[in-house]
């Protein structure tokens, strides 16, 4: 009878004749190898938290369940297991829901999980302690949506969750567990017969050999071909296919942010540094795992050159994918490492290589573009700018490649996507489908606990106020996070003026000349200010030598950068500039 003591407790000889609904849960996670939690106690989960904790969980509690939210979701990113994200009622669970919505946006698997009030009291909107209908608010935001109301439901529960997040394409669960599911007890032996371990929770998915034949007879007779990655591709863990198919079909290849890495930036089919022009000039476009989306220009306008002359083959999970944006010529629904091993199959070992002139003509761009790169990252401006801060952190990721480096801002975002090579898969983490700030501190906590890797995070001085409180979590589990605020002293830039002349400076405009470095300090944490890039380097170099928390406050020329960084074309009155062409 002991194989129903409860996972992890003491062993005992005899078993309990009775199991609440708290250590059900417990047991139901670890059952699924479930071993972190992230979240944020209150009534009515602070018990589980703490429970376990004293049953050899990690549990991870942060200063807002936002970010404990973005934790669990890059959790789930990376090691392909949702992450799991408690909150406690009404307010809590609001603040993870974000990060929920967020992750389903980003096809990350994660499992946000909150306490709630009692049904009975809810449903009479009759005023309970938090009362909020959580289950019929969460339903539009996420994958799928389920609440438990008795105890020997709750393996059920969890299994159905966990299916929902990983199976088919990734995505966001909410789970409700009303107050008074934790207290309710049962047979010890009957709970323990209730959980059920998932087997195949995301089952592969084989595409049709039509499906691969019509995709590799468009691809040999492309012209001018092309490979798109995304953070798909990136997640499938697929990595040695993925770099086959690139090498084998010798087809230049760009990646999207979260993908860079996946084939070391430096590799010579990389054809980053000419990505406008392998946009407008590819003809045959293989899209693995990325969406044709507002990050693509949804696979039109000038972006794109001659619309009638391009023609897209995507592989992706998703079937209803297909079509969204663009016509799809050859879709191959199915898992990212079925379709590519089955593409690999097809060609075999003697597939033509594209033209030289292609090849040399994507070569060439790249190289003039880098040459120019190279001359603006070689000046050392005073003070520092964007492109010769990069400069250097360029050089720490060149010699620390499995570093995980976290990036979020508009301007801090697009020069390091652009100017910093990353050299492993799934080492880069941003923010991601919506462009959302706030991810930086949960995604960092994330990244070292789940790989214990050193973190990196380049953070727009704006965007890492989103999150910034975590730098005490950071202190609190010693985790080995180096933070690079790029310090410019407002949104974008630090530049505006109050066009009124009132007292109060502009929208945008933040304290100007604000030490973040003392907010890691005042936790016991390491807090530098560099001003040039040579002290930036030294400090992100011993950050990364004694792994102790550190926070760089990077002194940026704060005229430096453009408003909304690269996509300043969607701020209203600028599209409306354009489109008039004044
Ligand atoms: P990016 O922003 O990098 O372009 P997207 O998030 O737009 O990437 O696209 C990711 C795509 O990858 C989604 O359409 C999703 O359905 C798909 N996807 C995720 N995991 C897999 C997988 N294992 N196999 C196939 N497709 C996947
Ligand atoms: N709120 C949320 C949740 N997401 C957003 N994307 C924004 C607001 C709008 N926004 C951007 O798109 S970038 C950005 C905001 C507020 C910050 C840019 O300033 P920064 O970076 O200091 O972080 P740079 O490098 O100075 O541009």
């Amino acid at each position: 009878m002991t194989s129903f003591a409860p996972v992890g407790a003491a062993p005992s000889a005899q078993p309990p004749a009775e199991i609440d609904g708290f250590q059900l849960l417990i047991n139901a996670l670890k059952l699924n190898g479930i071993d972190t939690l992230f979240g944020l106690p209150g009534i009515p989960i602070t018990d589980l938290t703490r429970k376990a904790q004293a049953q050899g969980m990690r549990v991870i509690s942060f200063r807002h369940e936002q970010n404990a939210g973005n934790a669990a979701a890059a959790a789930g990113y990376l090691t392909q297991k949702p992450g799991i994200c408690l909150t406690v009622s009404a307010p809590g669970f609001l603040n993870g829901l974000s990060a929920l919505a967020n992750a389903t946006v980003n096809c990350f698997p994660m499992i946000l999980i909150s306490g709630s009030s009692e049904r009975e009291i809810v449903d009479l909107q009759q005023g309970d302690y938090e009362e909020m209908d959580q289950l019929a608010v969460a339903k539009p935001l996420c994958k799928a949506a389920y609440r438990v109301l008795h105890a020997q439901d709750i393996g059920v529960g969890i299994a159905r969750a966990i299916r929902a997040a990983l199976s088919g394409r990734p995505g966001g669960v909410y789970l409700d567990l009303p107050a008074k599911l934790f207290g309710q007890t049962m047979d010890a032996a009957a709970g323990q017969a209730s959980l059920i371990k998932v087997v195949d929770a995301a089952p592969r998915q084989l595409p049709a050999p039509e499906a691969v034949e019509r995709a590799l007879a468009l691809l040999k007779n492309a012209k001018r071909p092309l490979i798109l990655l995304g953070k798909g591709a990136a997640y499938a863990q697929a990595d040695a296919d993925i770099r086959a198919l690139v090498e084998t079909s010798g087809v230049p290849y760009l990646p999207m942010s979260m993908a860079k890495g996946l084939l070391p930036d430096n590799h010579v089919l990389s054809a980053s540094a000419a990505r406008s022009y392998v946009l407008a000039e590819a003809d045959v476009v293989l899209l693995v795992g990325a969406r044709l989306n507002w990050l693509l220009s949804h696979g039109k306008g000038k972006t794109w050159g001659a619309p009638q002359a391009k023609q897209f083959i995507q592989i992706d999970i998703s079937p209803t994918e297909m079509d969204s944006n663009q016509p799809i010529a050859a879709p191959l629904v199915g898992d990212i490492g079925s379709c590519v091993a089955a593409l690999l199959r097809g060609m075999g070992s003697n597939w033509p290589q594209p033209s030289a002139q292609w090849i040399n003509a994507v070569a060439e761009r790249r190289d003039k573009n880098q040459a120019k790169m190279a001359e603006t990252l070689a000046q050392n401006p005073s003070p520092m700018n964007f492109h010769s801060a990069l400069g250097a952190i360029r050089e720490v990721i060149k010699a620390n490649p499995s570093a995980i480096l976290v990036n979020e801002g508009a301007n801090t975002l697009d020069f390091t996507r652009s100017i910093v090579d990353m050299y492993e898969p799934r080492k880069r983490l941003d923010v991601g489908t919506w462009g959302v700030m706030g991810i930086g501190m949960g995604f960092a906590v994330a990244a070292a606990v789940v790989t214990n890797k050193p973190v990196i995070a380049i953070e727009g001085d704006s965007a890492f106020g989103f999150s910034g409180m975590e730098v005490e979590t950071i202190c609190r589990y010693h985790l080995p996070v180096c933070i690079v605020v790029f310090n410019n002293n407002g949104v974008y830039r630090g530049t505006d003026v109050n066009a009124s002349g009132g007292a109060d400076v502009a929208p945008t405009v933040f304290v100007k000349g604000a030490r973040y470095d003392k907010m890691m300090e005042a936790f016991g944490g390491v807090g530098v200010l560099a001003s040039t890039p040579a002290e930036l380097s030294a400090a992100m170099h011993a950050a990364i030598a004694n792994g102790l928390p550190t926070l760089i406050n990077a002194v940026i020329d704060e005229t430096a950068g453009t408003e909304s960084g690269r996509i300043t074309m969607l701020n209203p009155q600028t599209a409306k500039k354009i489109n008039s062409g004044n």
